[in-house]
C-alpha cells in the first residue's frame, strides 16, 4: 500500500496502527547501514535495538500529527518519524546500562549491553542519536519551517533541558520521597518532551499553521504526561512478559512515580483527566485529528 492510500485508511484504530507500524518499520530499516557494513558490530547493535519491535508510538504520532494538520502524502514526513524513534531507542539503550537502570530485558529481548557488551551498547546509542540528525537534515523544508528549526527543536527536546534533564532528575530522585510536582517535573522532561517533539515535527513537516502547531503541542503536553503515568501504572499492575521489560522495577528501585506519590487510583484518575485535556486541545483541528484522539484513548485503556 502506498503512503498516500494509507491516509485514507478506512479501518479501525488497530488496522490503522498496524499499517503505520509496518510503514515505520520499513523506513527504519532503510535508515541505518546494513548489518554487514564495517565495523559490523556497531551496525548489528544499532539494528538489534532499533528493529526489535516496540509500539512505535512516537513515529506514529508524528505521522498522525501531520495528517491532523492536513498532510495527504506521508512520504515527506517519514524521515522525521524515523528520527524520533532513533532518539527514543538510543535513550532506551542508555537507560538500560548498568550505570543507569541496569536492566536485562527490553522489548522482549536481552538488552543491548547484555548482547554486545557495554562499550558497543554506549556507542550504538550514540550512533542512533547522531543518525537521527542526519535524517532530519535530509528533510525537504516545507515553506514555513526551515530545516534548522527541525534540528534545533530536536536538539532541545533531547538535550540537557528536556530528555537528559528528566533522566538526571530521575537518577537523583532514586530512594527519595518526592512531591507530586517533582515527579511531574521528571515526567514532563523524561517522557513528554519527546512526545511533544514527535507531534511538532509531524506538524512542521506538514507545513502546519501556527495555530495547528499550537494545538498539537498542547495535545502532546497532556498526552505525554498521561503516557508516563500510564507507564508507571503498568509497571505496578502488569507482568514482565506482557510488558517486554522488567515489571515492578520502579518500586524495587524506589523510583519517582505517580502511584508512589499519589496512589494507583488517583494516578488512573489523573491519566484520564489528562486524556480529556488532550482531546480538548484538538478541537480546532477538526475531524482530521480523530486518529490522535483515538490514540490517546487507546493508551489510556491500557491502564485499566
Ligand atoms: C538515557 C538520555 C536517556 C534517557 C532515558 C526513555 C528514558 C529516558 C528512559 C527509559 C525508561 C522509561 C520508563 C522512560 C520513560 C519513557 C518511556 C515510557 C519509555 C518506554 O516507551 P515505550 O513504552 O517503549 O513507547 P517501546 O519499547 O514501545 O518503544
Amino acid at each position: 500500500m502506498t503512503s498516500r492510500k494509507a491516509v485514507r485508511d478506512p479501518g479501525g484504530l488497530s488496522l490503522y496502527l498496524e499499517h503505520r507500524r509496518k510503514l515505520v518499520e520499513k523506513t527504519l530499516s532503510r535508515s541505518l547501514p546494513a548489518a554487514s557494513v564495517r565495523p559490523a558490530t556497531i551496525h548489528q547493535a544499532m539494528r538489534y535495538s532499533l528493529l526489535a519491535g516496540g509500539k512505535r508510538l512516537r513515529p506514529i504520532l508524528t505521522l498522525a500529527s501531520a495528517e491532523a494538520c492536513g498532510a495527504t502524502d506521508l512520504t515527506p514526513v517519514l524521515p522525521a518519524a524515523s528520527a524520533v524513534e532513533l532518539i527514543h531507542t538510543y535513550s532506551l539503550i542508555h537507560d538500560d546500562l548498568p550505570c543507569m537502570d541496569d536492566d536485562d530485558l527490553r522489548r522482549g529481548r536481552p538488552t543491548s549491553h547484555k548482547v554486545f557488551g557495554e562499550g558497543v551498547a554506549v556507542l550504538a546509542g550514540d550512533a542512533l542519536l547522531t543518525q537521527a540528525f542526519a535524517l532530519l537534515a535530509r528533510i525537504k523544508a516545507p515553506k514555513r519551517y526551515p530545516i534548522a528549526v527541525f534540528l534545533e527543536e530536536t536538539a532541545t527536546a533531547a538535550g540537557s533541558l528536556q530528555l537528559i534533564a528528566g533522566q538526571v532528575a530521575d537518577l537523583e530522585a532514586e530512594g527519595r520521597k518526592l512531591s507530586i510536582a517533582d515527579v511531574r517535573f521528571i515526567h514532563e522532561r523524561k517522557t513528554a518532551a519527546m512526545v511533544i517533539l514527535s507531534l511538532r515535527l509531524g506538524a512542521m513537516a506538514a507545513n502546519a499553521t501556527a495555530s495547528q502547531l499550537k494545538a498539537v503541542t498542547e495535545f502532546g503536553r497532556a498526552l505525554g504526561l498521561a503516557f508516563q503515568i500510564i507507564d508507571d501504572i503498568l509497571d505496578v499492575t502488569q507482568s514482565s512478559e506482557k510488558l517486554g521489560k522488567s515489571a515492578g522495577k520502579d518500586l524495587k528501585a524506589a523510583k519517582a512515580t505517580y502511584p508512589s506519590a499519589i496512589g494507583l487510583e488517583a494516578s488512573r484518575k489523573e491519566a484520564a483527566r489528562l486524556t480529556r485535556k488532550a482531546h480538548s486541545s484538538l478541537r480546532s483541528l477538526g475531524v482530521k485529528s480523530a486518529r490522535l484522539a483515538q490514540i490517546a484513548d487507546h493508551l489510556l485503556s491500557r491502564s485499566f
